[in-house]
């Protein structure tokens, strides 16, 4: 077992039973014209993280561990989105809407790829999901089952949204969850502290939060 100084307490992984997974590090959240962008959000905040969520990957494909990469997205046909998600808020475009990108949250279309610097590799794992958690109309239990995963380190955006919801399905599912601190973002910095906050809380009620040098640290 490796132990990584995690809040708020240490935190021990079996690296032949972890995932790494990245939530959503797709053009969409991270880009000019994208889904994020037509809610009104700067994106300066989670434009920030992607050297450190490509660090992190890095480390994972270096070791060889498995690593899990997840695309907010939707049929073409919008049959997995509910009429009350794309009716959702006022932004400038809809799911589904033609941008600059292709459709917004479309599967398939430029914007729903995962930007470069964070790419799937051949062999990686990418799951698309209709929903903010990963668990939700998806295989990703199976999948994890079929490999032994026990521990999941998580990392992308947004952190109070998608990741957290993840990291909660997982909570629930019992897997023992790391945040890395400075591989998530939110387009409201103060949503991620008080994410964060919470996600350590109590005990770990929910799970744990690293930096990404306390991690590297552990496993050198
Ligand atoms: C959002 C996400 N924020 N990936 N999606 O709508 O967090």
């Amino acid at each position: 077992m490796i132990e990584v100084d995690a809040a708020p307490f240490a935190y021990r992984f079996d690296p032949a039973r972890t995932a790494l997974v990245v939530i959503d590090m797709q053009r969409d959240f991270l880009e000019p014209g994208g889904f994020g962008e037509t809610l009104g959000n700067d994106l300066a905040p989670v434009v920030e993280i992607i050297p450190t969520v490509a660090a992190l990957i890095g480390t994972f494909r270096e070791k060889g561990w498995t690593i899990l990469h997840t695309r907010e997205s939707h049929a073409p046909d919008l049959s997995d989105c509910p009429p009350a998600k794309r009716a959702r808020g006022a932004p400038a475009l809809r799911i589904g809407d033609m941008g600059p990108m292709g459709r917004i949250l479309v599967r398939g279309e430029p914007g729903a790829d995962i930007v470069g610097p964070c790419a799937p590799a051949p062999g990686e794992i990418v799951v698309d999901k209709p929903g903010k958690g990963m668990f939700h109309a998806t295989d990703v239990a199976e999948i994890l089952q079929a490999r032994g995963v026990a521990h999941l380190v998580f990392a992308g955006v947004t952190t109070e949204v998608c990741v957290q919801t993840s990291m909660r399905e997982a909570n629930d599912r019992g897997y023992e969850c790391l945040l890395i601190e400075d591989a998530t973002a939110s387009y409201f910095p103060a949503f991620k502290y008080a994410t964060l906050e919470m996600i350590r809380a109590q005990g770990a009620i929910v799970g744990w939060t690293a930096p990404l040098d306390a991690f590297r640290k552990a496993i050198a």
